[in-house]
């Protein structure tokens, strides 16, 4: 467990279907050097970084010649356990985040909770079945894996969208933004676990 001086973590994981390898600061400045596999989804993650201000290094040798579920799954849990542990205790977070994000047409939103319960509630209906060679089906995936390992609460709606890739990219853009405000060290509760239970 890290202490919040320090909120960093690096994490491998290895199975028989993919071989993934995520560093992450949470406290960075958006720096991502990514090499998934999947391009569509190299530029979501990137999205992550970026508007997350979460400096991510993520590596993955996935059995792709199968399609992409195993990657796109497993890169959500090795990512959502990263999260957990450069969390650590959670000392001073915010701990909710919000954010919704337009792209032209498009406009999601996302809120997020670090609860310590995981909770995926998502409402999206793509207008297409692939981004590239992203199966827009993984993307659900994606974030059950995330959730399960950062125990978090996490509710995605895309409230609008024709175009596929905006609405993809304004969910990933939502979810960067909610997570920094969430995660983002309030000076008023420093050092103070935000749940009157005592801790999270
Ligand atoms: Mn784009």
């Amino acid at each position: 467990m890290n202490s919040s001086a320090d909120r960093t973590a690096n994490v491998t994981r290895k199975t028989a279907e993919t071989n993934i390898r995520v560093a992450i600061n949470l406290d960075g400045t958006g720096q991502a050097k990514l090499a998934t596999g999947i391009g569509f989804l190299d530029h979501m993650l990137d999205q992550i970084a970026r508007h997350g201000l979460i400096d991510l290094d993520i590596s993955c040798e996935g059995d792709l010649h199968i399609d992409g579920h195993h990657t796109v799954e497993d890169i959500g849990i090795t990512l959502g356990q990263a999260f957990s542990q450069a969390m650590g205790d959670k000392k001073g977070i915010r701990r909710y985040g919000h954010s919704y994000v337009p792209l032209d047409e498009a406009l999601s939103r996302v809120v997020v909770d670090f609860s310590g319960r995981p909770g995926l509630h998502m409402d999206v209906k793509f207008t297409s079945g692939s981004l590239g060679a992203l199966d827009t089906q993984l993307v659900y995936e994606f974030f059950q894996g995330f959730v399960n390992h950062a125990l978090c609460t996490l509710h995605i709606d895309n409230l609008k969208g024709v175009n596929a890739h905006h609405q993809c990219e304004t969910i990933f853009k939502a979810f960067a933004r909610a997570v920094r405000a969430a995660l983002e060290l309030d000076p008023r509760s420093a050092g103070v676990i935000p749940s009157t239970k005592g801790s999270l």
